[in-house]
C-alpha cells in the first residue's frame, strides 16, 4: 500500500493506447521487407514468436539470429538492419495516418478525465518517438501531444524493456517518484519494466498478450472499459465501475507496486 498521492499517468502505447501490432508494426515490416526485395513474411504466428523481443531493430535481428543465420554475417549488418528499420517506420507512419489504428475503448475518455483532474501524462514505450506523435495526432486528437509531459520512447535509453530504463527516464523527467505514478501497460515485459521501476501498474491484456503471466499487477483488465461498455476485470483488484475512472486509478494506485 502506498499512502503517497497520484499525480501521473505512464501509458505504455504499442497493445495499450491502440491494437497496434497486428495491423500496424507487422503489416509495416512485411512492407518493408517487399520494398527492399526480401521474401520474407511475418505471418501473425511468427510475429506472436517475434514479440517477446521488444524494440523493431531488436526484433529484426532476433529474426534474423533465429530464421535467417546467414545474412547475420553479411557486412553492414546493423546499418542493413537500421535501414530496414526505417522504411518499416515510414511505412508505418502512412498507416497511422490513414486513421485506421483506433485507440482502444476507454483510452481517450481516461486521458481526458486525468487531464481535467490535474494528472500529469507521460508515455514510456520501446516504439520509435514519431510513432508515439503520429499515434496521439491522428487516434487521439489533434495537438494531443502537448498534453504529455514527457514522452519517453526508443533508443533514448541502451536497454528495452522488460529493463526498467524507460520508466526511470521518463520518473526523472518528471520529476517525481514512482510512488507518485501509475503505469499503463498491455504486456508481460511491460509490466516487468514498470515493476522494476517500482511503479504500481494497471494491465490491459490483448489478443497477444492474454495469455502471458501479469503477477504483481494492481489490477488486469480486458480493457480500459466505458461506461455503456463495461471492461471484465480478469485478476487483481476490481475497480468497481466497469470502467477505469480517476477514482478507480486511485485506487489501484494506493495498492502500490506489489
Ligand atoms: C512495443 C514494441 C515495439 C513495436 C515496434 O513494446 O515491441 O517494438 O512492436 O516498434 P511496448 P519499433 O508496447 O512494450 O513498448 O519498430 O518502432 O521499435
Ligand atoms: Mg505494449
Amino acid at each position: 500500500m502506498t499512502s503517497v498521492p497520484l499525480q501521473a499517468l505512464i501509458f505504455d502505447v504499442d497493445g495499450t493506447l491502440a491494437d497496434t501490432e497486428g495491423d500496424g508494426h507487422r503489416v509495416a515490416f512485411n512492407a518493408a521487407f517487399a520494398e527492399a526485395g526480401l521474401d520474407w513474411q511475418w505471418d501473425p504466428a511468427l510475429y506472436g514468436e517475434l514479440l517477446a523481443v521488444t524494440g523493431g531493430k531488436e526484433r529484426i535481428r532476433y529474426y534474423l539470429t533465429h530464421h535467417q543465420p546467414a545474412q547475420l554475417d553479411e557486412p553492414g549488418v546493423d546499418a542493413w538492419i537500421a535501414s530496414l528499420h526505417r522504411a518499416k517506420t515510414r511505412h508505418y507512419g502512412e498507416l497511422v495516418a490513414s486513421g485506421r489504428l483506433p485507440l482502444r475503448p476507454g483510452v481517450a475518455r481516461l486521458i481526458r478525465e486525468a487531464r481535467a483532474a490535474g494528472l500529469r501524462l507521460a508515455v514510456a514505450t520501446t516504439t520509435a518517438p514519431e510513432n508515439v506523435s503520429l499515434l496521439l495526432e491522428h487516434s487521439l486528437a489533434p495537438g494531443s501531444l502537448d498534453w504529455f509531459a514527457c514522452i519517453g520512447a526508443g533508443d533514448v535509453v541502451p536497454a528495452k524493456k522488460p529493463a526498467p530504463d524507460i520508466y526511470h527516464w521518463v520518473l526523472e523527467r518528471l520529476a517525481l517518484p514512482a510512488a507518485a505514478c501509475l503505469a499503463i501497460e498491455d504486456s508481460e515485459n511491460g509490466l516487468l519494466a514498470a515493476r522494476a521501476a517500482g511503479l504500481a501498474t494497471v494491465v490491459t491484456t490483448n489478443a497477444w498478450t492474454a495469455d502471458q503471466s501479469f503477477g504483481g499487477a494492481a489490477t488486469v483488465l480486458s480493457d480500459l472499459g466505458e461506461p455503456e461498455r463495461p471492461y471484465r476485470c480478469l485478476a487483481g483488484a476490481d475497480g468497481g465501475s466497469g470502467w477505469a475512472d480517476v477514482a478507480a486509478l486511485r485506487r489501484w494506485h494506493a495498492l502500490g507496486a506489489g
